[in-house]
């Protein structure tokens, strides 16, 4: 298993990110402290610079393991249920983005909060058939690039809160390069069992973020992180646990606590 830690390429209102911003100086460090790679956090692919990024990565031999595409819901309002046809061809587009620039930096393309929201009016089988329509659109659009559903808790999303609604949305969707990417965090609040849960997802389960109960670094809280790392040892996972944490008590201590505590573990 590799190490990684989530970065924002520019400043957010997401607050569980170590890091946002000063992406050349950040990436250092995080390269610096012993991590594998660097999740990033990238509201458009237009804000980003291609050429400088690519170069930074190598540089720093750092790997991409993921791009997160959150912000494009939680600053811009897009989503792929929303019962404006605008707003949820613009998510669409914008995650087709995300996909080409996914596919320069060989990383994976998170499907989290960008699904939205179930709306007032709407009934729960249109807002199915649209999530599903936008995904199997995304999926086609190449199917070299891995789409990761992410379960989300119910404080934070009302679409997909489990392993199994992910299963079967997946079932739905019916493409290979869709998968799912599952979270410590929003597992322990979901889920009745965390390593069953890791089981029931096996080959399908492509990213894992680490936080801990209190969404602090590995180790801060009370989850059982040398019985989940086990668990995902057990169903031969071999991708990235990457730290999607809060900056606490400061981003360098939560850096370097997850690199001494998982280290380790993996
Ligand atoms: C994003 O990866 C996540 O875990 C969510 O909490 C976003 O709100
Ligand atoms: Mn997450």
């Amino acid at each position: 298993m590799k190490l990684g830690i989530v970065l924002s390429t520019q400043a957010a209102k997401f607050s569980a990110l170590a890091y946002k911003g000063q992406l050349a100086e950040n990436a250092a460090k995080i390269s610096r402290l012993g991590f594998d790679g660097i999740e990033l956090a990238i509201r458009d692919p237009k804000l980003v610079n291609q050429a400088e990024l690519k170069y930074l990565l190598s540089e720093l031999d750092l790997t991409v393991p993921a791009i997160g595409t959150g912000q494009a819901f939680g600053e811009e309002g897009l989503s792929f249920v929303d019962p404006d046809q605008t707003i949820r061809r613009q998510a669409i587009d914008r995650i087709k983005a995300q996909m080409h620039l996914a596919e320069e930096l060989e990383a994976m393309v998170i499907i989290g909060l960008i699904r939205g929201f179930r709306a007032k009016d709407t009934t729960a089988q249109q807002t199915d058939i649209w999530l599903v329509e936008a995904l199997r659109e995304c999926a086609r659009e190449n199917e070299g690039v891995k789409l990761i559903i992410e379960p989300i808790n119910r404080y934070e999303s009302d679409l997909i809160g489990t392993v199994q609604e992910g299963m079967e949305l997946m079932e739905k969707v019916e493409y290979p390069n869709v998968g799912l990417l599952l979270d410590s965090f929003h597992m322990n609040i979901e889920e009745p069992s965390i390593y069953e849960s890791i089981r029931l997802a096996r080959e399908r389960l492509y990213h894992f973020h680490i936080a801990d109960s209190n969404r602090w670094y590995p180790g801060a809280g009370h989850l059982d992180f040398p019985k989940i790392i086990d668990t995902l040892k057990e169903i031969n996972y071999q991708g990235f646990v990457s730290a999607e944490i809060l900056p606490q008590p400061d981003p360098d201590v939560a850096a370097e606590q997850t690199v001494a505590y998982m280290r380790n573990l993996i």
